[in-house]
Formats: C-alpha cells, sequence, structure tokens
C-alpha cells in the first residue's frame, strides 16, 4: 500500500504537488486535503479525480487514522503549528521552506523530533535534488576546482504581486540560495550584509529591488547573490563558483535552439514552476521511498530549517543596519550529523 498522504494548504504548489503524486509519482496516494478556503480543497478534490476527504481544519487532518504522512503547502506562518501537531501525531511530514518562520520556531521542531528519536521532517530544499547543482557539489567535492573562494550567483523572477516586501526577497526567495550554497561547499555562513543598488523603476514604490546579498562563511568563502525579483525578462537562476583552479557553473535550462529570420534563439523560462520541476519530482519521491525503505525520512532536515532561518533573520537585519551582521547557529545536534 502507498503512503497515505493528507494536504494542508491547496494552492499553487500544494496542487502541483498533488499532481506529480497522483500522475507521476509511485508509492503514494492523497487521500485528505485541508484548507482554510474549504472551496479551494474541493476544487482540487474535484480537479484531480482524488479519492481524498475533505477536513475543516489541520488538526482533523493531522488525526485521521487514514493519514500517515502530512504533505504542509499552507503560507509560510502555519507551518509550525501543522508540522509540531503532525509530529507529535507521529506522523511524517513534508513540509514546504519555511520550516518556521523563526528560529526558535524551527528550534521548538528540531526538539520534538530529537525527543522522539527518528527523522520525520523533510523541507522542500528541493534544490538539493537538481542535477544541476548536484553535478556543482561533485565538482566541488572532487576537487575539479580547486579550493572554492568565491560564489556569485542570481535569483530573478520576471516580476512580483503586490503583497511582495523587501523582506520577502530574504525569507521567500533567497532562503533556497541560502540553503543549498552552505550545502555545496559544506561550510557555515558566518555573516551578512546586504547593498541595495539603483532601484528598478518597475517594482513597486514600498519594495526595495535588486538587492545583493552578501554571504560570508566561516571558511573564508565569499558569496554574492543577487535578488532581482522584478527583471522583467524571465525567471532565471544562475550560479558560479570560482576555485583556485577553475570554475564551475549551473548549467543553463535545456532549451532547444532556434535559427530563424536571421536570429539564433533560446527560450528563457518565465515562471518558477517549471524551473525545478524535476527536482520537485526526486524530493518526493525521495521522501515516499525512505518512509516506505527506511520507516524514517531522508531529504534536507528540520536541522536545515533552523539554519535558513538563522540566516534569513541575520539577512533581513542587515536589511534594516546596512551593517555586516553575524549568523549565531547552535552547535549541530549528533542526531542530525551524517
Ligand atoms: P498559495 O497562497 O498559492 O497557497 C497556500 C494555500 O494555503 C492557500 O490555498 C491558503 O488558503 C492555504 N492556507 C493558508 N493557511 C492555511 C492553514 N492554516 N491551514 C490550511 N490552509 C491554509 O501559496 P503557495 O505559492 O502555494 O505557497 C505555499 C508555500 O509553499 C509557501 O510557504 C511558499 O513559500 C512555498 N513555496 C515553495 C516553492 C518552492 O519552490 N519550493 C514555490 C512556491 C511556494
Ligand atoms: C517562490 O516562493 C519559490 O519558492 C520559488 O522557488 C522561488 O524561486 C520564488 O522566487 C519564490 O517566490
Amino acid at each position: 500500500m502507498g503512503v497515505r498522504i493528507g494536504v494542508i494548504g491547496t494552492g499553487a504548489i500544494g496542487k502541483e504537488h498533488i499532481n506529480r503524486i497522483t500522475n507521476q509519482l509511485s508509492g503514494g496516494e492523497i487521500v485528505a486535503v485541508t484548507d482554510v478556503n474549504q472551496e479551494a480543497a474541493r476544487q482540487v478534490v474535484n480537479d484531480y479525480s482524488l479519492h481524498a476527504d475533505i477536513y475543516p481544519d489541520e488538526a482533523s487532518l493531522i488525526n485521521a487514522e487514514q493519514v500517515d504522512a502530512v504533505l504542509v503547502t499552507s503560507w509560510g506562518p502555519a507551518h509550525e503549528s501543522s508540522v509540531l501537531k503532525a509530529i507529535k501525531a507521529k506522523k511524517y511530514v513534508f513540509c514546504e521552506k519555511p520550516l518556521a518562520t523563526t528560529a526558535d520556531g524551527c528550534m521548538r521542531i528540531v526538539n520534538e523530533e530529537m525527543d522522539l528519536g527518528k527523522r520525520f521532517v523533510q523541507v522542500g530544499f528541493m534544490r538539493r535534488y537538481d542535477s544541476g547543482y548536484i553535478q556543482l557539489k561533485e565538482a566541488i567535492d572532487n576537487r575539479v576546482i580547486g579550493e572554492p573562494l568565491m560564489i556569485h550567483c542570481a535569483h530573478r523572477n520576471v516580476e512580483t504581486e503586490d503583497h511582495y516586501t523587501t523582506d520577502m526577497a530574504i525569507t521567500d526567495t533567497l532562503i533556497h540560495e541560502i540553503d543549498v550554497l552552505h550545502w555545496l561547499i559544506n561550510d557555515d555562513y558566518q555573516s551578512v550584509q546586504v547593498f541595495y543598488p539603483k532601484k528598478t523603476r518597475n517594482a513597486l514604490s514600498h519594495l526595495k529591488d535588486p538587492q545583493i546579498v552578501m554571504l560570508e562563511t566561516k571558511g573564508g568563502i565569499i558569496i554574492t547573490a543577487e535578488i532581482f525579483v522584478n527583471c522583467q525578462y524571465g525567471y532565471d537562476i544562475q550560479c558560479q563558483v570560482v576555485g583556485e583552479e577553475g570554475i564551475v557553473k549551473l548549467p543553463e535550462v535545456a532549451n532547444i535552439n532556434v535559427r530563424k529570420q536571421g536570429n539564433s534563439s533560446t527560450a528563457i523560462l518565465m515562471d518558477w514552476k517549471h524551473r525545478f520541476v524535476d527536482a520537485y519530482d526526486k524530493e518526493l519521491q525521495d521522501f515516499l521511498d525512505s518512509i516506505h525503505q527506511k520507516g524514517e525520512v531522508s531529504g534536507p532536515t528540520a536541522w536545515d530549517g533552523y539554519i535558513a532561518a538563522v540566516t534569513a533573520d541575520a539577512c533581513v537585519k542587515a536589511q534594516q543596519t546596512g551593517q555586516q551582521e553575524p549568523v549565531r547557529l547552535q552547535e549541530k545536534p549528533v542526531f542530525y550529523q551524517g
């Protein structure tokens, strides 16, 4: 029998994950859904022809006997409560980023999971499953470019909605770089600083866009990360690691090249939904396979969620002070090592 999954939050990424679990992946089945907007939950059951019950709230879904695992795809501030309730009920959890909106919230989850003595929580940091980032990591680990010295990266979106605020450039957007980069170079962040270049006229008045975040690691690597969320031209993720003997660069998205009427062109993606499709598939398949094979999960951990939250807090503080701000992580528990 497949892992019986209950979904909390049937919005954009909730639907994407429901679709992949139902139609592409193996070993999982959506049996329950809930959303504060009950109509959205009903709609998704209908649209994807799910054999799933609609629950009035997260608690009743989590505690339902038919639910083995919970997919948390609601808004960020709601995640902590769902994750804590789920692991207390000994249900596996796949939680979209952020694990919790505060470092203390992530720590509460970490402590609860450690008390239970096994890994219940996987955080949706899907870039670790992307073949481009995996190739970069292999090259770095195999010393292909010698010692890494610097990383330059960019996270660009076409445009933002009205509710998108300056701090969301960190907590919603840069958070993916925060997670994937320390994993890539096996290093920890030491300090962060934020710079504001000339503002684009395409951003709303309340939003500072673009931004440059500079992160320094304990090993002395300097990272420059550009976040430009109203860049107009496409959804573009760039990463280049500069080492002592050479550089490694994230591959461009494979798209056909068209030569026509005196032009040579390759389309650029316009939406985040299409960029990491394979990685989303792989992270969720890993979640299902790990539950089947090991009885615990194995992807990005609650501790990774904590690292991201502490680093994001330091970046948000740096946005406000303009100063270099320290990243102060607690010592990694043995439970999350290895
Ligand atoms: P959305 O706004 O499209 O959907 C969220 C849904 O959750 C809505 O239907 C809302 O009614 C529901 N909801 C909110 N609070 C709830 C609660 N307490 N209980 C039940 N339902 C609740 O948002 P979207 O874009 O799907 O994002 C959801 C989460 O996924 C966010 O945390 C976001 O950061 C993350 N995300 C991750 C991505 C990735 O690449 N890994 C991409 C997009 C979003
Ligand atoms: C969105 O919330 C995501 O998580 C996407 O992966 C990211 O690239 C985008 O910038 C965010 O808004």
